[in-house]
């Protein structure tokens, strides 16, 4: 990708761009494009928007746009995270040599200097602590937020979990940002410079948007060029470490791996049930010095107990594993180890995340609405008894395999019902690998009463005891607007099932 052929602001940042006058591209009039187009508008830019489906924007015609002279003068693209790079106008954009940026992109170049000291001592800009992965990031940010806020920092939890970065970055008044980047705002990103980044895992995910599993792996391994302090890795995914060793990073970055077995030097870890630091403690030859204890996140725990990690007990391994990560970021960025565990016992889990939504007939109904891909449904179903669970399933599959996921976890399976627009991925999963299972599946039909149908069915199926789970391994587009509106059906479902 051609760097921007425009001036730098006169006296700012090198490469701070000069926008004043110049003709911007945004694709997407969503929550990321509406941020973008007010910010630079406010610095003078010539802003178009586009969008097929939002009547606010300039333009509705999104494809019919990349033909003809509609790109002729235009000097830069700030794509939002939904656009594949085969879209037309992208497609076209790049051919053309117009850069074509993410909106992480521009915030990390349009960063404010932090408001001076009291005594007028001048600060730079706030340093990003960025996390990427699968599965884990939202969780991650949110605890990263909770620990930095512990240790007196004014932060926020910003990008993909849902405040554009752009916001951020342009915020004098914040110390430090906690950054969630999806794989898709990462593959336009070219100059962020993360002071630590995390890749918490790399599952297939979103191969329809990036076409090979390679692509996506490589998106999210950008997270760590140029990290100056640390770059966290999972030691449980040799992956994450590969990608920390082909990225270019600051001199004197160091890696670090987090664990839940004993940690070495090196790496953030478990010690029985104590959290603790042999990555960046001064002593940590020799010592492991401790963040926090498993009774720290044991408010995160769903209950049921069987089936979790014997190694972290009632509170799930992925939590603890998200929690390490965070602690890490924490540390590189130099907060002391008690606002680790201040801030660990301080996070609230968003909703939609694991969340007990309702308990009739001693059935439990547990949204986990957020799990959009089989990595998270498998870390969902894994927290949950043996044999115990009704698994409400399925929607958009976005290219996926699900054979893995049902062959590991089948035996958590007591029935499961199909919901989506195509259930054959999943169906065809369930019937190679768990044959015995009963399967129920929603007619699509009726998009407006799917989740309403789907929990009625599921009662059906319950015994006092079991455990309803919407844990989807899909996105929710094809029937819902978000994952957060099929939760919300779900829960308000289980609940109307109370009132009967
Ligand atoms: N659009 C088109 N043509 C296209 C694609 C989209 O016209 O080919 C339009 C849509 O009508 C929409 C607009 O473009 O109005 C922008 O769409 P977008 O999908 O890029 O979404 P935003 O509203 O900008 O929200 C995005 C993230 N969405 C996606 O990555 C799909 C939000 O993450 C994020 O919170 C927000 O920016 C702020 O950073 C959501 C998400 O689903 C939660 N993320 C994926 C995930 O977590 O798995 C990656």
């Amino acid at each position: 990708m051609p760097d921007l052929p425009l001036p730098d602001v006169p006296g700012a940042r090198p490469g701070t761009p000069d926008l004043s006058g110049r003709r911007v591209v945004v694709a997407g009039y969503g929550v990321t494009g509406r941020a973008v187009a007010e910010v630079l508008t406010a610095r003078g830019a010539r802003v178009t928007t586009l969008d097929a489906r939002d009547p606010d924007a300039d333009v509705a015609d999104v494809d019919g746009f990349a033909v003809g002279s509609a790109l002729d003068d235009v000097d830069l693209v700030v794509a939002s995270p939904g656009w594949r790079p085969t879209t037309p106008v992208l497609a076209e954009a790049e051919r053309r040599g117009i850069p074509v940026w993410s909106e992480v992109e521009l915030a990390w170049r349009l960063r404010a200097d932090r408001t001076p000291d009291a005594d007028g001592t001048p600060r730079g800009p706030a340093p990003w602590l960025a996390v990427t992965g699968t599965n884990g990031k939202t969780t991650t940010v949110g605890m990263l937020e909770a620990i930095l806020t512990a240790a007196g920092r004014r932060t926020l939890a910003v990008g993909n979990v849902g405040t554009p970065a752009i916001l951020a970055a342009t915020d004098p008044d914040l110390d430090v940002l906690a950054v969630e980047l999806s794989s898709f705002q990462l593959h336009h990103t070219r100059s962020m410079s993360a002071q630590a980044a995390a890749v918490l895992n790399v599952a297939p995910d979103h191969l329809d948007w990036h076409g090979t599993f390679e692509d996506y792996a490589a998106a999210k391994g950008r997270i760590f060029e140029r990290a100056q302090v640390a770059c966290i890795y999972n030691s449980a995914d040799p992956l994450t470490e590969q990608l920390v060793r082909d990225a270019d990073v600051v001199d004197g970055a160091v890696a670090v791996g987090f664990t839940l077995g004993i940690p070495s030097v090196g790496q953030v870890g478990l010690v029985e049930d104590v959290l603790v630091d042999r990555g960046f403690a001064v002593l940590r030859h020799t010592h492991a010095a401790e963040l926090g204890t498993l009774a720290d996140l044991e408010h995160l725990a769903p209950g049921g107990g069987e089936g979790t990690d014997p190694r972290t007990g009632a509170v799930p391994s992925h939590v603890v594993a998200d929690a390490l990560a965070a602690a890490a970021l924490a540390l590189a960025h130099g907060v002391p180890p008690a606002a680790v565990r201040d801030g660990l016992r301080a996070y609230a889990p968003g909703a939609h995340r694991i969340q007990t939504v309702a308990t009739v007939d001693g059935v439990r109904y547990v949204d986990d609405s957020k799990a959009t891909n089989a990595h998270a449904a498998a870390a969902s179903l894994a927290a949950l008894p043996r044999g115990g669970v009704v698994w409400v399933a399925g929607g958009l599959a976005k290219g996926a395999s699900f054979d893995e996921l049902v062959r590991a976890r089948r035996d958590r399976l007591h029935a499961v019902v199909l919901i989506g627009v195509d259930q054959e991925p999943l169906a065809g999963a369930l019937a190679r690998h768990a044959p015995e299972v009963p399967v129920v599946g929603v007619d699509p039909d009726d998009t407006g009463t799917v989740m309403t149908r789907a929990v009625d069915q599921a009662r059906r199926l319950a015994r006092p005891g079991d455990t309803v789970l919407l844990a989807p391994a899909c996105a929710s587009m094809d029937q819902f607007t978000s994952y957060a509106e099929r939760g919300d059906a779900f829960a308000a479902a289980a609940r109307a099932l109370g009132d009967r």
